[in-house]
């Protein structure tokens, strides 16, 4: 782990972020234990028949969606791939209402319409949640032009997996996003899989990175286990993008989780020892660890921290569970009228 406070305070790096003070790092903290629980306990509701539809957990990549958050104001844009129930809960929206998003009630954050790969929030600045793999990285472009054309200073985050640079969509962005110098910081979860069904898995490229180069965009490759790192990457290219210069943050992480919940745990094409191997990187470990040994927490009070987001958590399933479907009338109706 390289902590944020202690590699700055060592390095004079003009470029380098301010240090984040203890009540900051022990809100990362309660961030990553909240996507972590919330997810466990989404696994659960789906094995009951609670959640339909496709579910694609986060879980050991938590770092990544905290680590860069930390890294944007509020009224900054965010847009995800389907796998961002860790991005919506880091953002801010409550936990009870993406969990009632996932069970399709009338409470959710899209109103039951859009479920797990489509949770929306404008007023958060939260763009979803979006299916088809890399079509939302135009969308990304055209927020960052959006945001220019009205003189604004914000950036837009996008997340995609590594898959999506395969994708046509991925390069026209990127491309149009250094041209015309958008405001936007693409960020490749490379997870090192992508699935295309629990058999096939899709060509992927490993050299992310190396893409940028195509397009006169600066890059750089981040420990996605490592939230520190996530946090001082994404903060220089925020600081970049509004500048008005974007960047393509390749950050390496691990899915401990089936590439959606139809699938088994490690399936036919990595094998029970590897992911138990990336389980001793667990980024969640690897904070506590470092907030024990800065004297900053003790194990009492990262008990207590997780018993309460445990509490939290459970209330959202309540919430969920107690809460109406949509009405058949809202089907014609748009998200946002209702
Ligand atoms: C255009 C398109 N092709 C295929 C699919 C089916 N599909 C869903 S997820 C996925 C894999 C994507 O992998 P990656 O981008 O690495 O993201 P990860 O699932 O690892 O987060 C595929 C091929 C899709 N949703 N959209
Ligand atoms: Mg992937």
């Amino acid at each position: 782990m390289t902590p944020a406070t202690a590699a700055q305070a060592k390095t004079k790096d003009p470029s380098a972020p301010s240090p984040l003070p203890p009540d900051r790092l022990r809100a990362l903290l309660r961030q990553m234990l909240l996507v972590r629980r919330f997810e466990e306990k989404a696994a659960e509701a789906y094995a009951l028949g609670k959640i339909g539809g496709f579910c694609h957990l986060y879980i050991g990549q938590e770092a990544v969606a905290v680590g860069s958050i930390a890294a944007l104001r509020d009224d900054d844009y965010l847009i995800c791939s389907y796998r961002e129930h860790g991005q919506a809960l880091v953002r801010g929206i409550p936990p009870a209402e993406v969990m009632a998003e996932l069970f399709g009630k009338a409470t959710g954050c899209s109103h039951g319409k859009g479920g797990s790969m489509h949770l929306f929030d404008a007023k958060r600045h939260f763009m979803g949640g979006h299916g088809i793999v890399g079509g939302h990285i135009p969308l990304a472009a055209g927020i960052g032009f959006g945001i220019k054309y009205k003189g604004g200073d914000q950036v837009c985050l996008c997340y995609f997996g590594e898959a999506a640079v395969n994708i046509g969509a991925f390069h026209e962005a990127l491309n149009m996003a250094a041209v015309w110098k958008l405001p936007v910081v693409f960020l490749c979860e490379n997870n090192r899989y992508g699935m295309g069904t629990a058999f096939e898995r899709v060509a992927a490229l490993t050299d992310v990175a190396e893409h940028a180069k195509s397009y006169d965009m600066e890059s750089a490759e981040v420990d996605g286990m490592d939230v520190f790192a996530v946090y001082d990457a994404a903060a220089r290219a925020v600081a970049r993008a509004r500048e008005g210069h974007p960047t393509l943050l390749e950050v390496r992480t691990y899915r401990f989780m089936g590439h959606s919940m139809s699938d088994p745990l490690h399936g036919v094409y990595r094998t029970k020892e590897e992911v138990e191997e990336q389980k001793k990187r667990d980024p969640i470990v690897g904070l506590t660890h470092h907030l024990r040994d800065e004297g900053l927490m003790d194990q009492a009070a990262i008990d207590a921290l997780d018993a309460e987001v445990h509490a939290e958590v459970d209330a959202a399933v309540k919430f969920a569970d107690e809460s109406p479907d949509p009405e058949p009338a809202a089907l014609m109706r748009d998200v946002l009228a209702d």
